[in-house]
């Protein structure tokens, strides 16, 4: 028994948390380059355009923009099958609502994907990873505008037709269910460029701007398959399962509501239609919603090929319990509480290898199509050595066990799965605290939290190690 031989090992990264390049070239802002770095306990703060004397850690990431050549040797070294990163939208559009893309940002793109495939790398690509320009956030109010539908459907359709011959994995929205925590800002600003925390109903106004990606993830989808039947294009979910705290029936049944939160975004994208329980909660909550005729029909047109989603953690829920998640970045709930079984990362990320059979299987069960493991990973504090050495047995204990769960799902269970990249590959900018220390990577960057360091790249003991993985297609661990 053993993984396919075709199986896609591989990394993943975002364009926003990596590439830098942001002030020197034609790109336009994204909305997380107006987001200061904060830390565990205090929240990044997303300002009103860049300001004077904040510093914005997007900015330069590990300036990838400059050292792409180098950061696909090394993933080539440990033997990538692909790579899966994010075309940055504000490259192409750099405010989102331009006539004509821009020249200076489609080359860049030819250029990595074109060093990825001389290494037989194959790219990965998210169009939509938390980095909608900031000028559709600002001047149309984000996804909560219809008109943004269009816009991103005609950023998609340029991506697909200039590199339709060099990109055949295509995802549309990452971690698209991330906006169900709608009262921590980050979350809906960063899917949808929305301030939820603005409307006077901020659930409502989330499931307006959902409805609006879904309709305009299902028509990326339908004009990506006219211009290359071949593609592969998927979704791209959240996974954090709710497990119930106990066997007591409400917490059973709270917990499978929940998993609503996760479901009702891949139950559109692959089924093609908003599901029921969706559609009741609307009309009991006296929600008239705008979703049109067209729109149901182009989500029924729009389904996925495959399900990519992140795994890192699973989350309890117990029906007695009730606590604020406005600062909550590890998709609790309000009824979320410790699960005295697992651990948790020094970011208070539980750590659950049984969990991804799990999810596998949840998934799997349920709609029985490909599925893509496009990030997980631990996001812990490295210490590089004086002899440029740097020793992480955590990460390769978190990534060995949690690769003996998802082979145990192919193999044991049948779940057809087509590939596993593991988050932040190369260490970058954390997403929800902006800090250079939560660092995932196999390969370590000198960057600090403050901005200060060389940005030279060394090997962390991970990289062999995964090197060795990938040549034995998991058989070695
Ligand atoms: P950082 C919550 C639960 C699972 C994945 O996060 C999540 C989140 C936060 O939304 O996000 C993904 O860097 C996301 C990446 C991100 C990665 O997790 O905060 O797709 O952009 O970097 C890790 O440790």
């Amino acid at each position: 028994m053993a993984l396919p031989k075709d199986f896609l090992w591989g990394g993943a990264l975002a364009a926003h948390q990596f590439e830098g390049g942001v002030l020197e070239t034609s790109k336009g802002l994204s909305v997380a380059d107006v987001m200061t770095a904060g830390t565990r306990d205090t929240p990044r703060v997303i300002t009103d355009g860049v300001k004077e004397g904040l510093y914005y850690p997007n900015h330069i990431g590990i300036d990838f923009y400059h050292h792409y050549k180098e950061d696909i040797a090394l993933f080539a070294e440990m033997g990538f099958k692909c790579f899966r990163t994010s075309i940055a939208w504000t490259r192409i559009f750099p405010k989102g609502d331009e006539e004509l893309p821009d020249e200076e940002g489609l080359k860049f793109y030819d250029d990595v994907f074109d060093e990825l495939l001389k290494y037989h790398i194959e790219p990965v690509i998210t169009l939509s990873h938390f980095e909608m320009p900031y000028y559709l956030a600002k001047e149309y109010g984000g996804f909560l505008n219809r008109k943004t539908i269009d816009f991103f459907v005609k950023f998609a359709g340029v991506c697909f037709e200039r590199y339709k011959d060099k990109v055949k994995y295509w995802m549309t929205f990452n971690e698209i269910n991330n906006q169900m925590n709608y009262v921590n800002d980050i979350f809906g600003w960063t899917n949808s460029g929305v301030h939820f925390g603005d409307y006077d109903d901020p659930e409502k106004a989330m499931y307006q701007c959902g409805l609006y990606e879904l309709v305009a993830s299902a028509k990326a989808v339908k004009a990506s398959r006219e211009i290359n039947p071949d593609f592969k294009i998927g979704n791209m979910i959240a996974m954090v399962p709710y497990y119930p705290f106990s066997c007591r029936p409400s917490d059973q049944v709270l917990a499978q509501q929940m998993m609503h939160q996760r479901y009702f975004w891949s139950d559109t994208q692959v089924r093609g239609h908003i599901p029921n329980y969706a559609l009741k909660m609307f009309e009991q909550k006296g929600w008239d919603m705008d979703l049109t005729e067209e729109d149901k029909k182009a989500l029924e047109e729009g389904t996925v090929d495959y399900i990519g989603f992140s795994y890192y953690m699973t989350n309890t829920v117990d029906s007695t319990a009730f606590k604020d998640v406005s600062k909550s970045n590890d998709g609790s709930s309000a009824h979320s509480v410790d699960n005295p079984y697992i651990k948790v990362s020094d970011w208070g990320w539980g750590i659950d290898p049984e969990g991804l059979r799990y999810a596998l299987n949840a998934f799997y069960e349920r709609y029985e199509i490909p599925l893509f493991i496009v990030e997980n990973g631990f996001g812990a504090i490295d210490i590089k050595e004086a002899d440029g050495s740097c020793h992480d047995p955590y990460r390769i204990d978190y990534l060995r066990e949690h690769i003996k769960a998802m082979k145990q799902a192919v193999e044991e269970d049948g779940v057809d799965l087509m590939g596993y990249t593991p988050w932040g590959c190369i260490d970058c900018v954390s997403f929800t605290t902006g800090e250079m220390k939560k660092r995932y990577g196999f390969i370590y960057v000198d960057r600090n939290n403050d901005g200060s360091g060389t940005l030279t790249r060394s090997k962390k003991d991970s990289f062999d190690w995964y090197k060795k993985v990938i040549a034995g297609n998991g058989e070695e661990l």
